[in-house]
């Protein structure tokens, strides 16, 4: 078998970026609706109310699955729209919603995996201290057993939380996320006590069915320093520290980079693990989740110009880029991947998101050439089918995003879709790049064939 016909090729969204009907059917506010109703946090004003209108007409988003071929897809579950506040009562509209969307996959043999935080969450518990308050735990654990319940007949394979690094740090530091917090020692919190939401879980998940697939999707960067001087080898060790070992360590050993408290400060640190066991984030899991885009080099400097880790500075990005700066650089991705392969062999690496933000529009033709796209597919495939040869244990791979949608403090002027949405109507046009990403996979699904007859 080789490489390509090893993966698991997919496509991916979540329901904030999609749904719309933000004050739907019984749906409870989420933290993002309060954020993007402030002044100023989203460009252009854009708010998530309408999107892609995914909640009122899912049709346009089967219909473009079906039509790339994939044969997984992976969505989200809104919390604020399944249980409807601190009683933990459900809402029937959500759970039908979701179920039609999930039995819409089973019948075109689409096999979801579906991520249970995608960073909606509720306003009422945020109210309470949010991811600084250890109610949230048990919240989430409730939120996740109601979800195994009404949906495990559907889905075998979970994702307990997305980028616990952006909820944490651009939720609670940088202030570009909601809830749009400034301050290091709560943006440390939060992270700690997602990974150990993401552990129990798991273990709520692992009782509701013990055949469950479940990893967690966490976002990693590959990093490089400026120059072999101390000073940039150590801003970049600290980069990677907030960026990726924070996250990586607790994970895969239950233990905290040796480097945390010089990096945060001890009482910052002692708040942070106040109450929690960062041991219990290390729960067997069947998946590690990467979701690569990011390649830095950083330099040492006083006053740096990163809102998240303190004296660094991240150098301009040359071209290839992202229209909103970010490299392009499959060999960051494969080092990336190779790493975490490095660290647990025997741990699955699914990679739950890749893509890349263009300013894209429509042609008068009506087609949307997004050359760029089709040469990042192109570039990000053959090099992660390359290090699959070479033995790194990629078994899924999930272009981000199946469609134009909500990117977050970008509105919907930033789009990642394979698909070009338009707004508001949610009217979806394959792109060039869907074209090629389809012709990948079929390619990937004909080999097989060819081989056996072949041989
Ligand atoms: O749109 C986001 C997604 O929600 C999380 N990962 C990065 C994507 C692109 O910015």
């Amino acid at each position: 078998m080789t490489a390509r016909e090893r993966i698991r090729w997919g496509s991916a969204t979540a329901a904030y970026q999609i749904e719309g009907a933000t004050d739907g059917d019984g749906r409870v506010a989420s933290i993002w609706d309060e954020f993007t109703a402030r002044p100023g946090t989203i460009a252009r004003g854009d708010t998530a109310a309408v999107a892609c209108r995914a909640y009122d007409d899912p049709e346009p988003m089967l219909a473009a699955i079906a039509w790339l071929g994939v044969e997984t897809y992976r969505l989200s579950i809104a919390w604020c729209r399944v249980i409807t506040g601190p009683e933990g009562d459900v809402n029937p509209a959500g759970v039908a919603y979701y179920r039609r969307v999930l039995g819409e996959l089973r019948v075109r043999g689409v096999k979801p995996v579906v991520t249970l935080y995608h960073w909606d969450l509720p306003q009422w518990l945020q109210d309470r201290g949010g991811w600084a308050d250890p109610g949230v735990i048990d919240a989430f654990v409730h939120f996740t057993e109601i979800a195994a319940r009404e949906f495990g007949d559907l889905v075998s394979d979970w994702i307990t939380i997305n980028e616990p690094f952006c909820a944490a740090f651009h939720g609670h530091l940088s202030g570009l996320h909601a809830p749009g917090i400034r301050h290091e020692p709560t943006a440390l919190r939060a992270a700690l006590m997602q990974l150990v939401a993401h552990g129990a879980a798991v273990r709520a998940l692992r009782a509701a069915d013990p055949e469950a697939r479940i990893g967690l999707a966490i976002n990693l960067s590959d990093l490089e320093a400026a120059s072999s001087s101390p000073e940039d080898v150590a801003a970049t060790r600290r980069a990677d520290l907030v960026e990726n070992r924070l996250f990586l360590e607790p994970i895969l050993t239950g233990r905290l980079p040796d480097d945390t408290a010089a990096h945060f400060g001890e009482p910052a640190l002692a708040a942070a693990l106040d109450g929690i066991d960062i041991a219990s984030a290390a729960v067997p899991i069947d998946f590690i989740g990467i979701n690569y885009y990011e390649h830095n080099v950083i330099r040492a400097a006083e006053h740096g110009n990163d809102p998240i880790v303190r004296g660094i500075e991240k150098l301009p990005v040359p071209e290839p880029r992202s229209a909103n700066g970010v490299a392009v650089r499959p060999d960051g991705f494969v080092r990336v991947l190779s790493r975490v392969s490095a660290l647990a062999p025997d741990l699955p690496i699914w990679v739950t998101e890749n893509g890349i933000g263009l300013w894209d529009y429509l042609s008068p033709d009506g087609r949307c050439n997004d050359v760029e796209r089709v040469a990042f597919i192109d570039r990000y495939l053959d090099a992660l089918e390359d290090a699959v040869e070479r033995g790194v244990r990629v078994e899924a791979y999930y272009f981000w995003s199946l469609m134009d949608n909500f990117e977050w403090s970008h509105g919907f002027q930033l789009r990642y879709g394979l698909f070009y949405t338009d707004y508001p109507s949610g009217h979806l046009t394959p792109k060039a790049s869907a074209e090629r990403y389809r012709e990948r996979i079929s390619r990937a699904a004909a080999s097989p064939v060819r081989e056996r007859q072949a041989g």
